[in-house]
């Protein structure tokens, strides 16, 4: 299935040929009919002989209705583009064809019209003019076939045509991103709202939930609708995939009301909280050189967008104006915010001449550089870095790409994570043994901080990053590993050569407390109101000191410090002669399980 646009000056057989085509007659208005003349989209479609099957998007040639035509091409594969041999190359053959290329249309066929109403010269001298003009664009190298419907001349050549360029075409792309760019609306029979349009990106279903973007003023909150009925070339589908001509009735969903004045051509029916819609867009501008100027923030522009016109500001980045001719690029700030990707075109037209002055490709959406350091190229990676920090979820509804995070849900360019990662490891090491504190650190710093942990550059513990060298080396120094030897009766620092210096460090770093001048391993903390547990449980009503100094195996010197670092850790309380259990005294093992709590706050992270 492929969609075809037509394009071409006015009165040059267009709708004749689609009529001829697919025998259905793609002018339906009254006015239409009475004037013989397109003025809006029509569509018709039919299938070929080799059973491939194509729709027609019919657009006006008259300029007067240029921006009929240009809700129509939008999302279009490739197009039947028709030039009347009688009168051959007209202005909008001209404008039609420097839109379809700005488009980025895929190919198309060439139809030499009212061929029957020329002779063989004549015939021959417009086919040269069309082959030299389409020269350098998307149509260049197209076949061109004369044609001529009331003799029927040329028809089965064009058929021919028409069939290899769908064979060379590719089939619109399932990206699981169903846009639906609403081309024309109008009320259902019953109640609701119809809504017709060249499907892309993905699929859609009945009873779908969608969105309408964008929503009504004020706010332009996307309008959540529902598919209640679903055709395609007047046939009711349970499901279409993309590339398809879709009509579809909408019903309300959830809260909104759906108001038919709320619906209209320009609005793009997409899947809720898959897109980003945004009023900035980053893009690149080619200015025809038949541009009646050069492209700069004084003119008043209408950008074509989607199936939309939207009259837009717009500021050209790193230079004022782009020159007839040449290429630069632009921030367009539209009215509304539109359900864009990078690589979406748009065309601009001045809207004071009345020109069509160029076009481009869209690089980036809802952009966050400021304009004068704004240096977008599309690509994914650039605008990670220009974000630095970005949700996976985000930067796939801002690209349409999904992205692995590289931490926690974030997406990370690289530089910036490197510059984080030093930056807190700085800081980390600023903060020395009493460490950095995780609590009053972001969100993204901590994830940075728990992957430099991961990563053995840093530790955690009590909430707190340390530098890992110095918590590897301080649990392996050597008066440590000596206190945590005799618990109870630990040995003298200066009889290790430790200064007064690297004690506060050791006890900064959680692994030694001091009481009284007495330096413990923070593990006898643990170890010592386990064994105190024990005794109260056999003595609820107090230990005598004598009693827990002959139960640690010490003597005065140490157990006196001992008792009182277990009082001022609420393990212990001093009542008269004896010690009670304090509110943190671990609960009295009767086998040997692991305590639940150490007392010493040195608790993992
Ligand atoms: N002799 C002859 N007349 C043709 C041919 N194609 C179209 N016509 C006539 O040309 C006139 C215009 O044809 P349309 O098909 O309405 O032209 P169009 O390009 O659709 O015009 P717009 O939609 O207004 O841009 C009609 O009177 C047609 O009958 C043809 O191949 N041969
Ligand atoms: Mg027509």
């Amino acid at each position: 299935m492929h969609v075809l646009a037509t394009a071409g000056h006015v009165d040059h057989g267009k709708s004749t040929l689609v009529q001829a085509l697919t025998g259905i007659d793609p002018d339906r208005l009254a006015e239409e009919k009475a004037r013989g003349l397109t003025i809006d989209l029509g569509f018709a479609w039919t299938r070929l002989p080799s059973g491939r099957r194509l729709a027609f998007v019919d657009v006006p040639g008259h300029v007067r209705f240029l921006k009929n035509m240009l809700a129509g091409v939008g999302a279009v594969d490739a197009c039947l583009f028709v030039v009347a041999a009688t009168e051959g190359w007209k202005p909008q053959s001209e404008e039609h064809l420097r839109i379809l290329d700005l488009l980025g249309i895929g190919g198309g066929v060439v139809a030499l019209t009212k061929s029957a109403l020329v002779d063989g010269e004549r015939l021959a001298e417009v086919a040269d003019d069309v082959g030299r003009r389409l020269g350098g664009s998307a149509l260049a190298g197209a076949d061109v076939v004369p044609t001529d419907v009331p003799t029927g001349a040329g028809l089965d050549a064009l058929t021919a045509a028409l069939e290899e360029l769908l064979a060379a075409t590719p089939a619109s792309v399932d990206r699981g991103r169903p846009r639906l760019w609403v081309d024309r609306c109008f009320p259902a029979a019953g109640t609701g709202t119809i809504v017709t349009g060249t499907l892309a990106g993905g699929r859609m279903a009945l009873g779908d939930e969608l969105a309408l973007v964008p929503g009504p003023a004020p706010g332009h909150r996307p309008l959540v609708v529902r598919v209640r009925t679903l055709q395609s070339h007047r046939e009711d589908r349970s499901e279409v995939g993309p590339g398809h001509r879709v009509a579809v009735g909408l019903a309300a969903s959830g809260h909104d009301r759906l108001d038919r004045r709320k619906v209209q051509r320009g609005q793009a029916l997409v899947r809720p909280g898959q897109w980003a819609p945004t009023t900035v867009v980053d893009a690149t501008l080619e200015v025809l050189p038949a541009a009646p100027a050069a492209v700069g923030r004084r003119g008043a522009y209408q950008a074509y967008v989607g199936s939309g016109e939207h009259a837009v500001s717009l500021r050209v980045l790193g230079s004022p104006s782009v020159e007839p001719g040449e290429g630069g690029l632009v921030r367009l700030h539209l009215p509304v915010p539109l359900a864009l990707l990078p690589g979406d075109r748009y065309v601009l037209r001045d809207a004071g001449r009345s020109a069509t002055v160029g076009g481009g490709e869209v690089l980036d959406v809802a952009p966050v550089l400021p304009a004068g350091r704004a240096r977008p190229d599309g690509s994914v990676q650039r605008m990670v870095a220009e974000r630095r920090w970005v949700e996976a979820d985000l930067l796939e509804r801002l690209t349409g790409e999904r992205r692995a995070p590289d931490l926690g849900r974030w997406v990370v360019d690289p530089a910036a994570l490197a510059e984080d990662r030093r930056r807190l490891l700085a800081a980390t090491e600023a903060a020395g043994d009493v460490g950095l504190d995780l609590s009053v650190l972001g969100e993204r710093d901590r994830a940075v901080v728990r992957d430099l942990a991961d990563r053995g550059e840093l530790s955690l513990g009590d909430g707190r990053a340390r530098r890992a060298e110095v918590a590897v080396d301080l649990a392996a120094h050597p008066f440590v590993r000596a206190l945590e030897a005799t618990p109870f009766a630990p040995p003298d620092a200066a009889d290790f050569g430790v200064d007064r210096a690297e004690l506060r460090q050791l006890v900064a770093a959680g692994l030694v407390v001091e009481r009284d001048g007495v330096h413990f391993a923070a593990s006898a903390v643990s170890e010592g109101s386990r064994l105190v547990a024990k005794l109260l449980a056999g003595s609820p009503e107090g230990v005598t000191a004598s009693a827990v100094r002959e139960r640690l195996g010490t003597s005065r010197k140490f157990a006196l410090p001992f008792l009182s670092l277990l009082d001022a850790e609420g393990i212990t309380r001093r009542r008269g002669d004896v010690r009670v259990a304090g509110p943190r005294l671990p609960v009295a093992a009767s086998g040997a399980g692991p305590l639940d709590r150490t007392g010493t706050g040195v608790g993992g992270d």
